[in-house]
């Protein structure tokens, strides 16, 4: 009787541990990513995206994968004599309870010897690892660049949309 209840409280306390652990895996959401669109010969792209880190802990994203290049670099732009230059790193840290955005003229996913251009409307995977040991798998679409210093208003006015061609 005392062993089959020991046993038990054994299975028990091993099933709460791989639950934790799953949870523990999970700790960083990916927002709002997307590949931008390449035009034709350039053999270079990126990808962007918002991560969260829900943890306590601060979290890297330290290796990317796609299969649209040959490979990928984790870069980051910085200024030098007053000239935007793009610096390779070794990982992108998450702040605890944060969140850091990948985005043009900042941290970005480089996409070294493009197999094929990116095409607006197309969607391409993306692996990404952290050092957490989590890993997440996405599915990304291809967009144009979303350029942050245009108004709103002006990409929904139905004067821009009636120029559309479909
Ligand atoms: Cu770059």
């Amino acid at each position: 009787m005392r062993t089959k209840g020991s046993v038990a409280r054994t299975l028990g306390l091993g099933l709460a541990a791989y639950l934790s652990s799953v949870h523990a895996l999970a700790e960083v959401s990916i927002e709002q990513g997307y590949f931008r669109a390449s035009p034709p010969g350039v053999k270079h792209g990126a990808a962007f995206m918002t991560l969260h880190n829900s943890g306590t802990t601060p979290v890297s994203l330290t290796r990317a994968e796609t299969e649209a290049a040959n490979s990928t670099e984790l870069h980051n732009h910085i200024e030098q004599d007053g000239v935007m230059q793009m610096r390779q790193v070794g990982a992108i840290e998450i702040p605890a309870m944060g969140s850091i955005s990948l985005q043009p003229g900042g941290y970005h996913i480089m996409l070294m010897g493009l197999k094929a251009p990116l095409i607006e409307g197309q969607k391409a995977t993306l692996s990404l690892e952290f050092s957490s040991g989590q890993r997440e798998q996405l599915l990304l679409p291809i967009q144009k660049i979303q350029t942050q210093q245009m108004p709103s208003t002006m990409t929904h006015s139905p004067q821009g949309m009636s120029m559309q061609h479909h």
